[in-house]
């Protein structure tokens, strides 16, 4: 039976000591507030926006919800983004994506001051990934590391192997995996042999967005196995991109889905909002 990796318990261990982070600064006479924007009503959007305000609520930290109709223009929404960014009480701002079509998300991400961009999605903030400075870390990649780490897995050395090759979570996996001295292949939907390359994989993670398309075959045996995907079906029962009953019993550990990733993703978020007061100070 594999180690079955809960990120719920450990998004709640982070949380505690954000918690206790916050309690300290606001002894100090200092709040942190963090601004989240939901454009339109994505069902999976508004679960995610709204636990994140819970986890803004136990940690004690501020949030401000702002919710924009469907067809609210570019502009409007960047004359909110600059609003936010000259806001001295407000410390990080969030825009929940996917964005609807008629807005662009590279446009609204580099909008965000990189002294508030706690989802660590803009170029200031991968630039600094890439070369090694300080700068916030993409919450789902760096929740990763903490699974694995919290875990006591050790990356130096291993062969990691990312599938997905977005810039929110496979090419910044890939950027921090290394950091941590892994031995790093990225694929993708154009990978020849992919089942061949993840068979090398001693930690596997997952972010292709196909629901249960990993099973045992693409795995190694005794593999760290992370799904980042997460699928609804007609029942509202969720599931990954990983194939958990097959591909379970020949990893030495895997994540669910739920329980795994998702709430590490919460957990990072509440971190960096806590970093970005920190890095605030020292501007
Ligand atoms: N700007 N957009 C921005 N930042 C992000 O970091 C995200 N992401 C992704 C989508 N868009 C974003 C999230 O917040 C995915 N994501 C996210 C956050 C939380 C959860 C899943 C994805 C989560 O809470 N997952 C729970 C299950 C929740 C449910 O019932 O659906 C879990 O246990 O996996």
């Amino acid at each position: 039976m594999a180690i079955r990796i809960e990120g719920k318990v450990i998004s709640g261990i982070i949380k505690d000591e954000v918690k206790k982070s916050v309690e300290e600064l606001k002894n100090k006479g200092v709040e942190i507030t963090l601004a989240v924007i939901q454009v339109g009503d994505d069902p999976a959007s508004t679960v995610y926006v709204g636990n994140k305000k819970k986890a803004c609520a136990y940690t004690g930290i501020n949030s401000k919800a702002y919710n924009l109709p469907n067809d609210v223009t570019e502009q409007e929404l960047l004359a909110l983004i600059a609003e936010l960014n000259g806001d001295d009480s407000v410390n990080g701002i969030l825009v929940q994506l996917p964005l609807p079509k008629h807005i662009s998300e590279s446009r609204v991400i580099e909008a965000i001051s990189p002294k508030k961009d706690v989802d660590g999605f803009h170029v200031q903030s991968a630039g600094a990934l890439m070369t090694g400075e300080p700068g916030f870390l993409p919450c789902t990649p760096a929740g990763i590391i903490e699974l694995i780490k919290r875990t006591g897995i050790d990356i130096t050395g291993k062969e990691c192997v990312v599938v997905g090759r977005s810039n929110i979570v496979g090419k910044p996996m890939a950027m921090l995996l290394l950091r941590e001295n892994g031995t790093v292949t990225v694929c993708h939907s154009k990978t020849k042999d992919l089942r061949a390359v993840t068979n090398r994989a001693d930690i596997l993670v997952v972010a292709m967005g196909r629901p249960k398309f990993i099973d045992a075959s693409y795995i190694k045996e005794g593999a760290v196995v992370i799904d980042v995907g997460i699928h609804r079906n007609e029942n509202g029962k969720l599931c990954g991109d990983v194939d958990f009953d097959s591909a379970e019993p020949k990893a030495y550990a895997i994540t669910p889905v739920p329980g795994g990733v998702g709430p590490m993703t919460i957990a990072m978020l509440m971190k960096n909002c806590v970093e970005a007061y920190k890095l605030q100070q020292t501007l």
